[in-house]
């Protein structure tokens, strides 16, 4: 018999002994908002959701409808359980402290309510990520500064991508699961257990329209791979792009490959466009946990201390000798 998302979680509460029952409930509060966004995607301009929502978020980036919408319906499953202390979120200036009239948790909830919002009027895969940290013991009132924890402290992280299928991937620190949303029994189902991502790779993904404004090691890197047989590396190489980390990161997860979003020379202040706590952190975790290796070209990035909220990071994942050899060109250059 298949098994549902409910059935791992509960697994890896009693069996396991991974997860205290607080954390499987806020994990089942995540996916069921998930599958909320999902029915929301899936209708497109049929329930009027396509289109600019003519606002902007914190970072100066024009909101979609979807992109309130996603946020909306994660903070309205999520604020009434008694899980939570307090949510954070791309689309949100500050964090969003549980109303005192429903019980505090112990938990922090970031997110990235609908990541890949360029894709999201041309029908291509976009998704939601999400990260779970503990409040800090010693907080009374939640503050933002409970948020700014490195990315190894994370107590959960997934994403769920809404493609040709949605599909809902998790780690909890044992392994990478994915579920595949069944739309007739309304359930997420386990469709893959202990995602492995190959160590090498011929797939890579980068914006190369950037190209003129990198740094020379990431420069050097991808010139290597366009070489292909003919060069250093002795390979063809393919390429993809997105323009959905999660759909780019999902692809990596079920095939291998190596994503780049390098920081570069148009906005020399901002060190990357992806940002640490709900994107690069959840994924970087999901990828180690497959196997896999995620820096930002110096340094493992779950070790990275935050220091604001919406702090940006530069970000290599994927198969573990391609990101080691990209960041031993950063290195060597230093
Ligand atoms: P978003 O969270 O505003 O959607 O931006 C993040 C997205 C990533 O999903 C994707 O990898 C990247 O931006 C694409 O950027 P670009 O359009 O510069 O290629
Ligand atoms: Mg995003």
């Amino acid at each position: 018999m298949a098994t549902s998302l409910s059935r791992y979680l509960v697994e890896q509460q009693r069996a396991k002994h991974h997860i205290p029952p607080e954390l499987r409930l806020l994990l089942e509060v995540v996916a069921r908002a998930c599958k909320g966004i999902s029915h929301a995607v899936n209708k497109g301009a049929l329930g009027g959701v396509l289109g600019s929502a003519q606002s902007e978020n914190v970072q100066g980036e024009v909101q979609k409808k979807l992109d309130i919408i996603a946020n909306e319906v994660l903070i309205e499953a999520n604020e009434w359980g008694g899980h939570l202390a307090a949510m954070a979120s791309e689309e949100m200036d500050s964090i969003y402290v549980v109303p005192n009239r429903y019980p505090q948790g112990e938990y922090l909830l970031l997110f990235d309510p609908l990541d890949g919002s360029s894709n999201i009027d041309v029908n291509v895969s976009i998704g939601t990520i999400f990260s779970v940290l503990k409040k800090p013991e010693s907080a009374e009132k939640v503050s933002e500064a409970d948020f700014l924890q490195a990315g190894q402290a994370q107590v959960a992280a997934g994403y769920c991508v809404y493609g040709p299928q949605t599909t809902l991937v998790l780690t909890v620190g044992d392994g990478v699961a994915m579920f595949t949303l069944d739309r007739e029994q309304g359930s997420f189902v386990l469709t893959e257990e202990n995602v492995r991502i190959p160590e090498d790779t011929r797939e890579f993904a980068i914006n190369m329209s950037n190209m003129r404004h990198w740094d020379k090691p990431v420069t050097d890197y991808i010139t290597e791979c366009l070489a292909g047989k003919d060069g250093p590396r002795g390979k063809d190489f393919n390429m993809r792009w997105v323009a959905s980390m999660v759909a780019d990161v999902h692809r990596i997860l079920t095939r291998g490959g190596i994503f780049m979003y390098p920081w570069d020379k148009r906005d020399p202040d901002k060190p990357g466009k992806l940002r640490l706590m709900y994107e690069a952190n959840p994924m970087s975790w999901l990828i180690e946990q497959a196997g896999g290796m995620a820096t930002n070209g110096r340094e493992r990035i779950l070790d990275i201390q935050p220091t604001q909220l919406h702090q940006r990071v530069s970000v290599c994942l994927g198969s573990k000798n391609e990101v080691a050899r990209f960041t031993a060109m950063h290195q060597s250059e230093a």
